[in-house]
């Protein structure tokens, strides 16, 4: 059996199934598109690395592969594990609640059952295809019990835990009857990482309020089981984009010529706005739509001069409040276009498909602003895409205050969504910003992206996480 020196663990396999392909062939998979494979790829051929995952569709029962270098290890899900550990616990409990509570989280205790039982899989495939001290990075908010479950199973193990999604203030964490079960899960791991810096100090102060654990600095002190204490790390590692890979697709022919034709077939306004987001209730894309009509209503703006392009890509279409997000968005699309369109012209180019990344980058490139309005987002990946993108310097982002992005993004226009007069003059004044302005902020933007890459930061936190497994591999030698 294959013995991993470095594991990953997560919710999806890197992959997905070629649709009607044999799912026992090799040939019927390809790699996913997202930014954490492609950052991961390089550290995972190195370490002949084994990554844990579902393969994405239930009761498919399959048996570990290689890929590309990369050994998979499906874990499988039936139909009532989707609903209960995936879609219930993980998407209509932990989702609402961790995003500061825009939609109601709902707590079923069942919900958490399959929760447990779920992540206990994932945790013992992770402790069967682990080499002895190995490193092994847990992904995300499905999997938040993995960290402990695995150090019980394998204390000889090195764990490393991303949190992409925020971590709420203690007010709102304190809701979750599982809160214990949940903090204990997390601190099994040697490092804990958080998008931002303000995320890691709740989960500290989570940490001290319900455990009454010790923290100091980034450092918490959890009790071994032996009477001892160890010390687990939870900071900041803000997440990033593979930016050269937006500059190349930005700089080639074919696409440059792909956005004028986006332009010209909206009938060449002046300024195209762009929304790009998983139609998802914490993007804001209902207050992007409110401000906009509101602009049209006001007459500050004329669908003559002004479009608005929104890509809502299909998301948890099965969860009731996405069910009732996509019916809010359609109604008030439907009601502006209806009230503002002209033949020629339309107000919003309302889209909700996926697309391949050749054609969001054209749409980046054919944006002269881009509108990250979200109400709380972890980072948003979107907002640094785009400025990539412009590689001529050109355009504006206008970035919501509370995704995990304006902490580095701070040339871009900052706004708070909720304020909807505010959020209506900040879309002006993109409109409107000289192009010298543009491009000083569009330089600041792009060079902090451009320094600060998905590889740095899957860098900055398997270096933090090497000087544990030093230190344990030193005692167990
Ligand atoms: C979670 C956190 C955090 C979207 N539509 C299409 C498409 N996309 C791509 C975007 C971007 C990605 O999906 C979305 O990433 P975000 O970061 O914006 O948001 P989440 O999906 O909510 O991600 C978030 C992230 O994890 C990473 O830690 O930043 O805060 O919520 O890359 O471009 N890509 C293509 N077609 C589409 O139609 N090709």
């Amino acid at each position: 059996m294959t013995q991993a020196e470095f594991v990953v663990v997560a919710n999806r396999l890197p992959v997905d199934r070629i649709a009607d392909a044999d799912p026992d062939d090799e040939e019927g998979w390809r790699r996913s598109p997202g930014g954490l494979v492609t950052a991961l790829e390089p550290v995972m051929r190195k370490a002949e690395g084994a990554w844990v995952g579902w393969a994405g569709q239930a009761d498919l029962e399959l048996e570990p592969f290689d890929f590309e270098g990369t050994h998979l290890v499906p874990v499988n899900l039936s139909a009532d594990d989707v609903e209960n550990y995936y879609e219930g616990f993980s998407n209509d409990t932990i989702w609402p609640l961790y995003h500061d509570v825009i939609a109601a989280p709902r707590f079923r205790r069942q919900w958490w059952e399959a929760y447990v039982k779920v992540n206990q899989r994932f945790a013992d495939a992770a402790a069967d295809v682990a080499a002895v001290n190995a490193i092994v990075w847990v992904q995300d908010y499905q999997l938040q019990l993995v960290p402990r479950m695995l150090r019980e199973a394998r204390p000889d193990l090195t764990i490393g835990y991303f949190h992409h999604i925020p971590f709420p203030a203690y007010g709102l964490y304190s809701q979750l009857p599982w809160r214990r079960q949940v903090l204990e899960g997390l601190l099994g791991a040697d490092v804990i990482g958080f998008q931002r810096v303000a995320d890691a100090g709740n989960f500290a102060r989570a940490v001290r309020r319900q455990l009454r654990y010790e923290t100091k600095a980034s450092g918490i002190s959890v009790p071994d089981g032996r009477g001892g204490t160890r010390t687990a790390l939870a900071k900041a590692f803000p997440i990033s984009i593979d930016a050269d890979s937006y500059i190349e697709l930005a700089q080639r022919p074919d696409i440059q010529a792909r956005a004028l034709e986006i332009r010209e077939s909206l009938g060449n306004p002046k300024k195209i706005l762009l929304g790009v987001d998983r139609l998802d209730y914490t993007k804001g894309i209902r207050h992007r739509l409110k401000a906009f009509g509101e602009l049209l209503e006001d007459g500050r703006v004329s669908v003559d001069d002004v479009t608005l392009v929104q890509v809502a890509s299909p998301s948890r279409e099965r969860v009731e409040a996405y069910i009732q997000l996509r019916d809010e968005i359609e109604l008030t699309v439907g009601r502006i276009n209806g009230d503002y369109d002209t033949m020629g012209h339309t107000a919003i180019r309302y889209l909700h498909q996926a697309y391949p990344r050749e054609e969001m980058v054209a749409l980046y490139l054919a944006a002269d602003v881009m509108l990250v309005t979200a109400l709380r987002d972890g980072m948003n990946l979107v907002a640094k895409e785009y400025v990539a993108s412009r590689v001529d310097n050109r355009g504006v982002l206008v970035l919501s205050e509370f995704a995990g992005a304006a902490d580095e993004l701070g040339s871009a226009i900052l706004v708070n969504p909720h304020d909807i007069d505010g959020l209506k003059d900040s879309v002006m004044r993109a409109i409107n910003m000289p192009a010298g302005e543009q491009g000083r902020r569009m330089r600041a933007l792009r060079r902090r992206v451009r320094e600060h890459d998905v590889e740095d930061w899957s860098r900055e936190f398997l270096d933090a996480l090497a000087a544990f497994h030093d230190r344990t591999s030193a005692v167990t030698a």
